[in-house]
Order: structure tokens, then sequence, then C-alpha cells
């Protein structure tokens, strides 16, 4: 048995293959080779550093996909929470963190339940299929199915995306119901061509506008226009994508800032999801405007998030670590980031990048198989919280659009 950087190498472990054990970890998931491991945990410390650029991880093993299968059911195993009937169904939702005190935010529930949906994506089951219903439920049953007493216009889009989402999986009108009643809440709410020429304000205050709003609604309503046919949607896209567009896309960079005042001032920088979800709509408006660029303007996006949005230019998301809603966001990033690259043919550009990032996710699980949203440092085993531990899963599962 080799060590390298506090990795342990032994070939050993896994008849045939070579396998990349952290130190600490596993003990649970790799049964049968207890000596080593006894070594391993006896001779580690309490907190494993792991490379953090792309470079360095020859050393960790890209996932495999049963292990992004296995991932989301330990997320379920810490987080889903099924607590009663729903009609002939069940209701369910995910718990705020590991001590069960009650159940996830509005937004980070949705997104939780996003993370379920590309899961199920690229291992269907009936166990995940029916988890989408009974979570979808539980949001019903929480919030009802009109979010008008919510001010956060930001919040009813995630509720919107996930519920049209999740009606592709189940094709359960009602899921629809639900997303073209909220989105249209929201736009008739939210929209505004008065100040600054247009875009989606972020609360019902309408003091900003911000790109957490509306990139994600531009493509609610692509997904509405797909499922629907219905041409208004498409349109609103179209609007809310130029607005942003000319606003609050960089073009000599492709940075995407984070929201503008009402006097035309940039208040917030790029994070993950914003930037990700910009790139997602740019994806999605290719079909119905093949002569708009957003190939390029999509692809100027991504390459602003592989070299500015990174620890090191190339290598691995930031933390993002700011606060409770800024924990989870590489996973809604991972999520449009990966199909942008499957969609466009941009794998070969794009592929080693996102792959590495899956890599540096899966590699800082801790013993347990959770994956906080510090992918350089390996995940404590003391209580994680649900928001946090979404962004790995939904990397290891966004890599698989293109595997
Ligand atoms: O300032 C906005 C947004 O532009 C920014 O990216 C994020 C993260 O913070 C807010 S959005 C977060 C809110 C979403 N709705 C529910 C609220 O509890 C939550 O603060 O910094």
């Amino acid at each position: 048995m080799k060590r390298k950087n506090n990795i342990i190498w032994d070939s050993r472990l896994y008849p045939g293959k070579l396998l990349i054990i952290m130190a600490l970890g596993v003990s649970s998931m790799f049964a049968g080779c207890k000596k080593d491991q006894q070594a391993v945990i006896k001779n580690s410390n309490t907190q494993l550093t792991v490379p953090t650029e792309g470079a360095n991880l020859s050393f960790a093993t890209f996932p495999a996909r049963n292990e992004a299968l296995l991932a989301m059911q330990v997320y379920n195993n810490h987080f889903y929470n099924q607590y009663g009937t729903y009609g002939s169904s069940f209701k369910a939702y995910y718990w705020k963190d590991d001590t069960h005190a009650g159940r996830m935010d509005f937004w980070t529930q949705q997104e939780a339940i996003e993370t379920l949906i590309d899961a199920y994506d690229i291992n269907p089951s009936t166990d995940f299929k029916d988890k989408i219903s009974y979570l979808y439920n539980g949001v019903r049953d929480g919030y009802g199915t009109l979010w008008t007493s919510n001010t956060f216009n930001d919040d009813v889009v995630w509720g919107a995306l996930m519920c049209v989402r999740a009606f592709k999986i189940t094709n359960d009108g009602g899921m629809l119901t639900m997303a073209k009643n909220n989105f249209d809440m929201m736009w008739n709410r939210a929209w505004n061509t008065s100040v600054n020429g247009g875009g989606l304000f972020w609360t019902t205050a309408n003091n900003t506008k911000n790109t957490c709003v509306n990139a994600p609604a531009a493509i609610c309503a692509l997904l509405l226009y797909q499922a629907t046919g219905d041409v208004a949607y498409r349109d609103k896209a179209k609007l809310i994508m130029d607005w942003m567009v000319s606003k609050l896309y960089i073009a000599s960079t492709g940075e995407v800032k984070g929201a503008i005042n009402n006097s035309g001032v940039i208040t917030e920088g790029p994070l993950s999801y914003t930037q990700g979800t910009f790139i997602g709509a740019c994806d999605l408006l290719r079909a119905p405007y093949p002569s708009g660029g957003y190939l390029v303007i999509g692809s100027k996006a991504m390459d602003y998030a592989r070299s500015s949005m990174c620890i090191t230019s190339g290598g691995v998301l930031k933390d993002e670590n700011g606060n409770a809603d800024t924990q989870g966001m590489k996973g809604i990033f991972a999520r449009w980031a990966c199909r942008f690259a499957k969609n466009t043919g941009t794998v070969s550009n794009y592929g080693g990048w996102l792959d590495n990032n899956a890599t540096q996710a899966w590699s800082i699980r801790n013993s347990q198989g959770l994956m906080w949203n510090i992918w350089g440092t390996r995940t404590p085993e003391t209580t994680r919280n649900a928001f946090e531990t979404t962004g790995g899963v939904a990397m290891m599962n966004g890599v698989y659009q293109y595997h």
C-alpha cells in the first residue's frame, strides 16, 4: 500500500481494479478490506485535504453511474421524510438537516427535488418516480397550489420549474397546471418594462431585478412551451433573455451579473446558480431561435465559469459557502452546464472540467457517503444540512447526461 498526499492507493481492495480510498472514509461502503481501513483510520487526521485542481485529480476515481445512484440514495436516506397520505397517494418533504428539525425552506426544497429529478433521469426507477410525486404532494400540502403569499418571485419560479420538470417524468397534469398557474401569477406581478427596459423584479417590493429569478424563469417558460405548445411562453423566454443579455451579461467576458437596481446600478456579482441557469436558458433557446446567437453567448458564459468561478482557473468550482442560500448552488450549475455541454456537442471542450468536478465532489464524501459544498475538504461526519449536500449529487448525475 502506498500513501500519496494523504490518499491511500491500494490495488488489492477491489479485484482487478485500482481503487483510491480517502483516509477516514468509506468503512461502511467497502467491506472486505478491514485491515487496510483500520490502518487508514488510525493514521489519519481529523480532516483530509484533497487536491482542488483538476490537474491533481489523477489519484481520485471518476464516479461510476451506480455511484451517482448511490449518492442520491444516501441523500434520500438522510433527508427524505414521508409523513402521511395525500388523497390516494402520499406526501413527503426533505428535512432541513440531519437533526430532522423541520422541512427545508421553500426554494431549497424545490432544488432538492430537482436533484432527485436529475437522478431519475440518469437511473430511472419506480422508487425515485414515486418519491418525486410524493415530494410534489408535500409542496402542495405545505404551501398550497398557488403561492401568491410568497413575496419572492424567485421562489415561485424555482417551484414552477420543479413542477414542469416533474410533469415530464410523471405526466401528472396537476403538476403542469401548478407550474403554469404559478409562472403566470409570477409573470403578471413581476415583469416590468418601465424600469431598465424590462426584466422580472426579484420580490414584490420591486427594488431590484435579479438573475436568480430571470434566468430560471426563462428556462421554466421554455419548458412550459415544450409541454403546452403555447408560443406565449416561448416569447416570454426570449423577452427575458434579451433583457438579461442587454443588462446583466458582459459580452467581453461571459460573466452574468447577479442583480441590477432601479437606478441601473449592478448590485450583485455572479454565482454559479445564476451563471448556470443563464447557460441553461441559452441552450433551450437555440431550438426556437436558431439564429439568435445563443450558442455563442452560452459558450462564453461557460468559459467564464470555467476560467473565473473556480478555486483555480479551470479547476474545481468555488465553495460558495456564504450563507444557507448559496451552499447548494453548484448543483444548479451542474444541472444546466452538463446539459449545455451535451446538447451543444461541446463535451470535448467542457467535459473534462465537469468530470473533474464530479470526481472531486465524490472524493470528499464522508463515511456516510454525503458530500458537502466545500469540495476541497473532506465532508465532516457531523450534522449536515440538506442543501449543501445536493451539489455533489447533482454534479455526479449531471456528467451522466453525456457519459
Ligand atoms: O439576493 C438574492 C439573490 O440575487 C442572491 O443570489 C441570493 C444569494 O440571495 C438572494 S435570493 C435568496 C432568497 C430566496 N428566496 C427565499 C429567501 O429566504 C432567500 O433569502 O445570495
